[in-house]
């Protein structure tokens, strides 16, 4: 199929002033890249004329800096969903100049042909290849595309030269019917192939095709420090235990892991540990420390979102597409964080809290229950339904001023019923068959920073033995209010 050819300016002109623009790819790779910024200058020019130029954007999951970096320092972004980690895109959020509601991102394809998220006037995907039938091979991810493809007024194709065209083969693409004609997904197994290699397109709706070679420019990420390998340390040695002691099966359970340096050193260890046996993982994002530990074994399969990886490492697994082509799979994230498969396949989740409280309860986004960080991602999507639900963090932040334990969290993502475990570098709380009480008891004992334990003690002090979940009003949010007024945690006072 031949699609008009357009530069990327004529492209973003098509879009117009409080346009739905739906973007394409996966937690930062796979995402168009030229038409967004693109649109990002026609914003600034339109503002610079007088004109009122703002869109919504809705994306699979977090984007570069060509879309929400550049298109948030245009002023151009009405609202935003679901979820975002780029530093300017925080800050507009943080003063309300783009009004964000995060989701949870197995519901991001599915709220989209529900209705939820209104009308959509134009996607843009990227695609490696442009089939016979015009359809798309994605590239490095995912996400929504086969949703946002149906559901958009509109399509733009960035076709990126930097994907092989080899890469086709590692996508599947299934999408699930609505209610009430909704089946089970046929996956079983990891591995399991259920859908299509490519993404259906109706050709009618095809604006034209923007061709570029621009790569994600994902950072490499920083090497794991004291802190967070000891927190690896800590969650594969209490795996390892929890497979001497047969709760984990022999054959070991697949992976969900987070993003970011905690995960990485988790998966670091896990992989240097003998006693565990090669595994897989089911995840939403694959980051480097997977490919490592696939070229050395320790890792047979992996089924995600994307392909979060270094540009160094992506032409490691492009230079040797042979090899990694039958031990990666590239999925729709309504299926990678699908509840239905996170229960069925017993997914051990890996996630990353900011604070959690004394009984359970998970704060991922709000610091401080006000300012938004990131969003609630896939961590809650698996967090609720996985076979053990593992949240970690180090105990303290910003040098020891905030604890990552508090009496009580003015946000919650994860709540009590489905958190597991807590992992610190100081060491793991297992909250499993324990009553409010007992679950504080574990937390302050085992997790808490040296600095910290004493407060906290103190705290629980005030009300136990006096009801079921021993809080005290008046005092939850004192070391939250301690830090807001003197900028110290430690300044709260439970005596
Ligand atoms: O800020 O960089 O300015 O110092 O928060 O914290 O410790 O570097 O950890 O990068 O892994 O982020 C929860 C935000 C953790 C992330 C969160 C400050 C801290 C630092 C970052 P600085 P770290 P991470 C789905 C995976 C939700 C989505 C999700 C996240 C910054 O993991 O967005 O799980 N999770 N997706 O100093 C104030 C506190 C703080 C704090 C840390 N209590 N108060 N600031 N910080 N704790 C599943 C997948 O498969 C991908």
């Amino acid at each position: 199929m031949q699609y008009a050819e357009l530069t990327a300016e004529e492209a973003a002109e098509y879009i117009q002033n409080d346009f739905v623009v739906g973007i394409g790819g996966f937690s930062s790779v796979g995402t168009p890249k030229a038409v967004p910024f693109a649109l990002a200058k026609r914003a600034e020019a339109e503002h610079a004329k007088g004109n009122t130029f703002r869109v919504g954007l809705i994306t699979g999951g977090s984007t570069g800096d060509q879309i929400d970096g550049a298109l948030s320092r245009a002023h151009a972004v009405k609202f935003r969903t679901p979820f975002q980690s780029h530093k300017d895109m925080r800050a507009a959020i943080n003063r309300q100049e783009t009004q964000y509601f995060d989701l949870n991102l197995s519901h991001v394809a599915q709220d989209l042909r529900y209705g939820f998220l209104g009308h959509m006037d134009v996607c843009i995907i990227e695609a490696a290849e442009i089939t016979k039938d015009g359809g798309v091979v994605p590239t490095s991810s995912v996400g929504i595309s086969p949703t946002l493809v149906k559901s958009a007024d509109k399509i733009i194709i960035e076709l990126n030269e930097r994907h092989p065209q080899a890469i086709r083969g590692m996508h599947d693409i299934y999408e699930p019917a609505n209610p009430p004609y909704r089946r089970e997904i046929p996956v079983y197994a990891p591995k399991d192939r259920i859908g299509q290699e490519t993404i259906a397109v109706d050709p009618s709706k095809v604006l034209g095709v923007v061709r570029t070679n621009l790569k994600d420019n994902i950072a490499a990420f920083t090497e794991p420090n004291p802190v967070t390998t000891k927190i690896g340390e800590n969650v594969a040695e209490f795996l390892i235990n929890e497979l001497r002691r047969g709760i984990i099966p022999k054959e070991f359970l697949p992976l969900q892991s987070g993003v970011g340096n905690i995960a990485n050193a988790v998966l670091g260890s896990l992989g240097q540990c003998p006693d565990i046996p090669s595994f897989t993982m089911f995840t939403e994002v694959i980051q480097n420390s997977v490919i490592d530990l696939m070229e050395t074994g320790r890792i047979s399969f992996a089924s995600g979102s994307s392909l979060t990886l270094s540009d160094d490492v992506l032409d490691r697994v492009y230079g040797n597409i042979d090899f990694f082509k039958n031990k990666l799979m590239l999925r729709p994230q309504e299926v990678t964080n699908h509840p239905e498969l996170v229960r069925r396949l017993g997914i051990i989740a890996i996630n990353t809290a900011l604070e959690v409280d004394i009984f359970g309860n998970v704060n991922s986004t709000n610091v401080t229950g006000q300012k938004m960080m990131n969003g609630i991602g896939g961590s809650a999507d698996f967090a609720r339904n996985a076979f053990l639900s593992i949240f970690t963090c180090p105990s303290v932040a910003k040098g020891g001023v905030i604890s990552a334990i508090v009496p009580m969290t003015p946000h919650v993502d994860s709540n009590e019923h489905s958190v597991k475990i807590i992992a610190t570098e100081y060491g793991v709380a297992d909250l499993r068959a324990k009553s409010p009480v007992q679950k504080a008891h574990e937390i302050i004992e085992k997790c808490v920073h040296p600095d910290y334990k004493e407060l906290l003690w103190d705290y629980l002090k005030l009300a136990e033995g006096k009801s079921h979940t021993p809080m005290t009003l008046k005092k939850a949010l004192a070391m939250h209010i301690a830090f807001e007024e003197t900028g110290d945690m430690r300044k709260a006072d439970f005596k």
